[in-house]
C-alpha cells in the first residue's frame, strides 16, 4: 500500500480548521487535524511545503516509523507548529489503518475500557446571576461536570466570560487585530473564592466543578488560590501558573490539595517530565492535535498512569471534529482516563465534518465506523475559506502585557 496523494484543507465554518487528507493507491483515505488557533497558516505551510513531499510513495501502515522520521528527521524538534503537523499525519495514518482493518480506532488501541466518555462543559458569567443561568443551561445539556469562569469586579473583558459589546477587534490594514482583555490578579484572587462559595451554595456539594486560571498566577499566588478553594472541593484547578515553569509547581503542590491540571499548550513528553515524575499534577491536558498525535499521547498516558495521573484532553472548539474524534477513541481505550473537555462545534462545522461520534446526556462515544469515523465535505469546506483571526491578548491595568 502506498500514499499517492496528500492535501491540506483550510476552512472556516465559523472558525478556522486545518485538515490533512492522505490518499492511497487502494482508495482508502485518512484525515488528521492540524489546527493551531491563531497560527493556522503556519501549520498548513509546514505540511504542504515540507511534509507532503516526504509522504508521497511511502507505506501508510508504518505509523511509528513515519512519526519518528518527521520528528527526528527534521532536526528542529518540538514546538507547536511542528507537532500539530506531525499530529495530523499520525492521526490520518491511524485512520487509514482502522479503515483497512474494518475497525474503529479504539479497537486498535486495545478496545474499550469503558462504555462511554464523561465530559465537562463550560459555564461563565460576568456576574453570579449570569453564571448561575449558564451553569443551569450546561446541566440541561446533560454535562456531568462544569468548568466555572467568572467576570471580576472592576475588569471589563475577562478570559472566557461573555465579552462586552465593544470587544470586537478593530480592523487595521485589512487585518483583524487581537481583542484586548484586561487583568488584575489581586482582584481575581479576592473574588474567585466568593464565586465558588456562591456556586456551591446554589448547586450543592455533588456537582464536579473545574476552573481554569489560564497561566496567570505566580507559584505563590497559585498556592494561595488552591488553598482558598479547598473548601469548595474543585475537580481541578487548571493552568494555575505559566506552564513552562515546572519547578514552580513544587511550591504550589506543597501548599494545597486542590487537584491540578496542566498541559494544553505542551507538545512533547519532555514538557511533562518533571510534572509527572515528581507527581506535581493530577491531570494531563495534552490534546491529540497539539501533542503529535495518537502515538505519542498514548505513551504519555502510560507514563502518567505510573504516577496515578489521569487524562484530561483539551477539547475546545478550536480542536476540529477530526481532532475531537481522535481524542474520543483514545479516551475510550486508555485505562487512566479522567475526563474529556467538550465544547462542541457549530452546526456548520458538523456539516463540513460529518462524524460517527455522538454526544448524548453529557457523554461521548466514538461510534463504530472504521478508523476515526470522520469525513470532510470538501465542497462546503471550500465555500467557507480561511478568515484571518487572532486569539485575544491580555494587559494589566497599567498596560503591561500579561499571560493570556
Ligand atoms: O483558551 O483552546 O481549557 N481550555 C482553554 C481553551 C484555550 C483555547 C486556545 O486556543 O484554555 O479555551
Ligand atoms: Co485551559
Amino acid at each position: 500500500m502506498k500514499i499517492t496523494d496528500v492535501s491540506v484543507v483550510v476552512t472556516s465554518p465559523g472558525r478556522n480548521f486545518v485538515t490533512l487528507k492522505i490518499g492511497t493507491d487502494e482508495g482508502v483515505t485518512g484525515l488528521g487535524d492540524a489546527t493551531l488557533n491563531g497560527r493556522e497558516l503556519a501549520v498548513a505551510s509546514y505540511l504542504r511545503d515540507h511534509v507532503v513531499p516526504l509522504l508521497l510513495g511511502t507505506d501508510p501502515h508504518r505509523i511509528e516509523d513515519t512519526w519518528q522520521l518527521l520528528y527526528r528527521g527534521a532536526y528542529w524538534r518540538r514546538g507547536p507548529v511542528t507537532m500539530a503537523a506531525i499530529s495530523a499525519v499520525d492521526v490520518a495514518l491511524w485512520d487509514i489503518k482502522g479503515k483497512v482493518a474494518g475497525l474503529p480506532l479504539y479497537q486498535l488501541l486495545g478496545g474499550a475500557s469503558r462504555d462511554r466518555v464523561a465530559t465537562y462543559g463550560h459555564a461563565s458569567g460576568r456576574d453570579l446571576p449570569q453564571l448561575f443561568d449558564s451553569i443551569r443551561e450546561r446541566l440541561a445539556h446533560g454535562y456531568p461536570a462544569i468548568r466555572v469562569q467568572s467576570g471580576v469586579p472592576g475588569l471589563h473583558r475577562v478570559y472566557a466570560t461573555p465579552t462586552a459589546p465593544d470587544a470586537a477587534p478593530d480592523p487595521a490594514n485589512g487585518f483583524a487585530l487581537p481583542a484586548v482583555e484586561d487583568w488584575d490578579t489581586g482582584a481575581y484572587l479576592r473574588h474567585l473564592p466568593r464565586v465558588f462559595e456562591a456556586v456551591r451554595a446554589e448547586f450543592g456539594p455533588d456537582l464536579p466543578l473545574l476552573h481554569d486560571s489560564h497561566h496567570r498566577l505566580t507559584p505563590l499566588q497559585a498556592a494561595r488560590l488552591g488553598k482558598a478553594l479547598e473548601p469548595y472541593d474543585l475537580f481541578w484547578l487548571e493552568d494555575c501558573t505559566p506552564a513552562e515553569n515546572q519547578e514552580g509547581l513544587r511550591l504550589v503542590r506543597r501548599h494545597t490539595t486542590t487537584p491540578l491540571a496542566i498541559g494544553e499548550v505542551f507538545n512533547t513528553v519532555f514538557d511533562f517530565q518533571t510534572l509527572i515524575s515528581e507527581q506535581l499534577i493530577d491531570y494531563v491536558r495534552a490534546s491529540v492535535t497539539h501533542f503529535g498525535g495518537i502515538s505519542p499521547l498514548r505513551k504519555l498516558l502510560d507514563f502518567a498512569a505510573m504516577h496515578q495521573i489521569k487524562s484530561a484532553m483539551h477539547g475546545p472548539e478550536d480542536v476540529s471534529p477530526v481532532g475531537t474524534a481522535a481524542a474520543i477513541h483514545l479516551d475510550l481505550a486508555v485505562h487512566n482516563f479522567g475526563i474529556q473537555e467538550y465544547s462542541g462545534h457549530s452546526p456548520l462545522a458538523h456539516r463540513v465534518f460529518p462524524h460517527s461520534y455522538t454526544f448524548t446526556d453529557g457523554f461521548l462515544h466514538p461510534g463504530d465506523a472504521p478508523g476515526i469515523g470522520v469525513d470532510i465535505d470538501e465542497e462546503i469546506a471550500a465555500a467557507h475559506p480561511y478568515q484571518q483571526s487572532y486569539l485575544p491578548v491580555n494587559r494589566l491595568l497599567d498596560g503591561t502585557v500579561h499571560d493570556w
